[in-house]
């Protein structure tokens, strides 16, 4: 019988891509438990981005000169990464946005204005994130919409019995939902909620900033309609994100941003758009950036997407372990293998923001506050949580200086 071998994730020797992960922090080694916010960035995309930079820059889309046509070559490339990376059926349904934030308010704007009105609801949850939040409620209530959420129970996981009763309250339009909580880990059921959406007629709007930089993301099979992601989240640059939609809803959409680039043509009477995706990439895009996004793609591709997230179910694993360890600690969200490499907990009597302020002293980096989603932490019951987020250069030893770090927390403020 063949005997198939998962290959695992060498993070030691990821660590030397990085070269912040060689400085010392406060004279100790640092220690980068916040990829949530943003990860680090590896030596080949600045490389490659230097590169592109110093030898392929210019606008793109433009001009027929040499130089024009590398550039654009460059950034087009990017595009085919990035519909690769998610299973796009086409390059074209890919369109290149500031980050995810922008891309879910592209189709809050531009599907939601045109799409909703009276009658109609949108289905958020309670642990989005503001971005895939605050749109839908802002242009609900424009439209005269009705804006309702899923709740969660007491282990952050969506209670999905509710939907019946929601679909009764009117006609579900739109189903907004991450695919992985920011603040909880919580990995979200999107394809049974896409197909709910679709039964009801509604469109399926999948948040992945935190879900494309850690396991497979492959459209098609999620049924989603559209899905955002940021390539700063990934090993990538800032400045630059990715939407993906259904191709027919996209040409059916009203553009979002106008200017330059995204016409067919103009006259004092009249604007006609351009084809998809440049209808909805208005003005000069992030070029470089777009194309450091490509590189961070096949950074983290060839690392392999399931072996990412491997890594990281057994960091959380252990980090869990550990901290179900201290009583002085609450952990929230659901159990290990529920979850992605994300973990939110409080130290009794001790402001996030103080733990992660004396962490910081000790070499590590954690976030502490609402992490963008106030209503989770209404949920919760409390207004901030220290928050670790693990990566491909994260380590178990990490893991343990978080844990020795908690008990100096505990015996100066706890
Ligand atoms: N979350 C965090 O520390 P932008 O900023 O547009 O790239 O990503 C927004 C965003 C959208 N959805 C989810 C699930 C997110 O986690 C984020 C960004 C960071 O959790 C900053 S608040």
């Amino acid at each position: 019988m063949a005997v198939t071998t998962q290959p695992k994730l060498d993070a030691q020797r990821i660590r030397a891509d990085f070269a912040y992960l060689e400085e010392l922090v406060n004279g100790k080694p640092f220690a980068y438990l916040d990829s949530a916010v943003s990860t680090q960035k590896p030596r080949q995309v600045l490389d490659a981005m230097r590169e592109f930079y110093e030898h392929s820059y210019t606008n793109v889309h433009r001009s027929v000169y040499r130089l024009a046509e590398r550039a654009t070559e460059g950034f087009e490339g990017a595009r085919q990464k990035v519909a690769a990376f998610v299973n796009a059926p086409s390059e074209r349904e890919v369109i290149f946005t500031r980050s995810s934030t922008e891309a879910l308010n592209l189709v809050a704007y531009a599907w939601g204005l045109d799409n909703l009105g009276k009658g109609d609801l949108v289905v958020v949850t309670e642990l989005e994130h503001h971005s895939n939040f605050v749109p839908w409620q802002y242009v609900a209530k424009r439209t005269g919409a009705t804006f309702r959420h899923i709740p969660i129970d007491d282990q952050g996981e969506l209670q999905l019995d509710v939907l019946d009763s929601l679909a009764r309250e009117g006609t579900v339009k739109v189903v907004a939902n991450n695919l992985v909580s920011n603040s909880l880990g919580t990995i979200n059921p999107v394809e049974k909620l896409a197909a709910w959406a679709h039964e009801q007629g509604a469109i399926m709007v999948v948040d992945a900033a935190q879900a494309a930089p850690h396991r497979p993301i492959d459209v098609q099979a999620l049924g989603c309609d559209f899905l955002a992601f940021s390539s700063h989240k990934m090993c990538g640059p800032s400045g630059v994100g990715a939407l993906w939609g259904r191709r027919e809803l996209l040409e059916e959409m009203s553009p979002f941003n106008l200017g330059g680039e995204m016409i067919r043509s103009v006259s004092i009477d009249k604007t006609t758009w351009n084809e998809l995706p440049y209808k909805f990439e208005a003005g000069t895009p992030a070029i470089a950036e777009a194309y450091g996004f490509g590189v961070a793609i096949d950074y983290i591709s060839e690392i392999g997407l399931e072996a990412i997230e491997r890594h990281e179910q057994e960091l959380v694993t252990y980090a869990m372990g550990r901290l179900a360890g201290l009583d002085w600690v609450t952990v929230y969200g659901p159990p290990a293998d529920r979850r992605a490499g994300i973990v939110s907990f409080n130290v009794d009597g001790v402001h996030p923001h103080d733990v992660s302020q004396l962490l910081d002293w000790e070499g590590i980096a954690v976030r502490g506050g609402h992490h963008c989603t106030q209503p989770l932490m209404t949920r919760l019951g409390v207004s901030a949580t220290t928050r670790a987020s693990f990566y491909v250069y994260t380590i178990p030893e990490e893991v343990d200086r978080l844990v020795d770090g908690l008990h100096k927390v505990k015996k100066s403020l706890g």
